[in-house]
């Protein structure tokens, strides 16, 4: 009897809130992983270093290995996927931020747009049979009212979301043009104690803690009557992972369906400390964005029925476990945060 080979995995983005939560998923199933970090002048790997351990090895090597990679070089991409050989790729990279996006459009362009068809096109040239993920994004919709799901077109309202959808039309002419088994998860906002803190959920509970505890006086924020559909991000990745078993490969929706204001996420989370949201919050214009997505609601009825995938977390629970762990974090660390966010 021979030993079923074990699967390799590469994860572009693997510093970030899902790429550590696809990270953990994948080496829970026995795969071995490799992450595609960007070199930087301070530590990054963060969200990973639980699980980053040289000594865990299989056949000598470490279930999870980490290489510096950008996606602004596709020669490197190259080079390391001819060398690994993976069975899967995840493109989770990006610059992620909408905000963001308007003060660095071409930036972004570059980095969450043309860094997808750098992979691909690394994938092509090294002559790799391997399945690829793309990280398509709600964004996309824009301006298109809900209900969203894969028939929906696109009218996206930022540079992040345009430079979404060329990721997502070059995914799928791949896929066309190339028989490459390659496919868009569409996902709708998903959230988690790891989520970046220049994000509006993980900036609230971040602030309702700190209030609490006696060490912040307000919360500066934008538009607070933004709908959105937000989940959680471990319940996302197991979506990403299930997609790239199917038997086909297409595009899926994940969401929660479910619909609620910035304001009600900061009503969940100031009542989880007995506070009241509206004594704290002011506004600052400088979180609203040119031009803004108003309403985003998910449909996911198709990964529910070809994948079998439903959330499992959803508003007001999401909101009380980011909470709860920011106070824990916050009692931990033991000293005063320092908000030196601008977006
Ligand atoms: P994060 O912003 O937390 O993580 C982004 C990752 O990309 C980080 O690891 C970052 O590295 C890396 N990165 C940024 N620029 C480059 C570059 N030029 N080369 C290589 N790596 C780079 O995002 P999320 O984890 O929240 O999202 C993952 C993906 O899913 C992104 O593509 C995002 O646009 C998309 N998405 C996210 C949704 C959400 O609600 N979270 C919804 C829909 C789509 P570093 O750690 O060094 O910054
Ligand atoms: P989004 O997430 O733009 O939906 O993109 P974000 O949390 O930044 O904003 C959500 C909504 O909240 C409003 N808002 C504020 N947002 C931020 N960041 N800071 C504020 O102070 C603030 N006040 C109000 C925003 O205007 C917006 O309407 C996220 C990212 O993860 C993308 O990468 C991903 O593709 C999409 O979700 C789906």
């Amino acid at each position: 009897m021979t030993d079923t080979p074990v699967k390799k995995a590469v994860i572009t983005g693997i510093t970030g809130q899902d790429g550590s939560y696809l990270a953990e998923l994948l080496l829970s199933k026995g795969y071995e992983v490799h992450g595609f970090v960007r070199r930087a002048s301070t530590f990054n790997t963060g969200r990973i270093d639980h699980i980053y351990d040289p000594e865990a090895t299989h056949d000598g090597s470490p279930r999870l290995q980490l290489h510096f990679a950008d996606l602004a070089d596709g020669s490197r991409l190259a080079t390391l996927l001819a060398e690994i050989q993976p069975d899967e790729v995840y493109n989770l990279a990006a610059q992620s931020h909408v905000r963001v996006s308007f003060d660095e459009p071409e930036y972004t362009g570059d980095t969450t747009g043309i860094g997808t068809v750098r992979l691909l096109e690394a994938i092509r040239q090294v002559g790799l049979h391997c399945r690829f993920y793309q990280a398509s994004s709600s964004e996309m919709f824009g301006a298109t009212p809900p209900p969203q799901n894969e028939e929906t077109p696109f009218y996206p309202r930022s540079p992040y979301g345009v430079a979404k959808v060329y990721s997502y039309w070059i995914t799928r002419n791949y896929r066309e043009a190339y028989g490459m088994f390659a496919v868009n998860g569409i996902l709708f906002n998903h959230e988690s104690p790891r989520r970046g803190g220049t994000f509006v959920t993980r900036k609230i509970t971040r602030a309702a803690a700190r209030i609490a505890a006696g060490q912040q006086d307000f919360l500066y924020m934008g538009n607070l009557d933004a709908v959105r559909d937000w989940g959680y991000a471990p319940d996302y990745v197991e979506g990403m992972w299930r997609m790239l078993q199917a038997d086909e490969p297409t595009d899926f929706v994940l969401a929660t369906n479910t619909a609620y204001t910035v304001k009600d996420f900061l009503q969940f989370s100031f009542e989880r400390l007995d506070l009241d949201w509206e004594k704290y919050v002011k506004f600052d214009e400088r979180y609203l964005r040119p031009t803004e997505v108003d309403a985003l609601i998910g449909d996911y009825a198709k990964a529910e029925s070809v994948l079998g995938w439903t959330p499992k977390v959803l508003p007001p629970r999401l909101a009380q476990i980011m909470v709860d762990s920011d106070v824990a974090e916050l009692e931990a660390s033991g000293k005063p945060y320092i908000d030196t966010a601008e977006v």
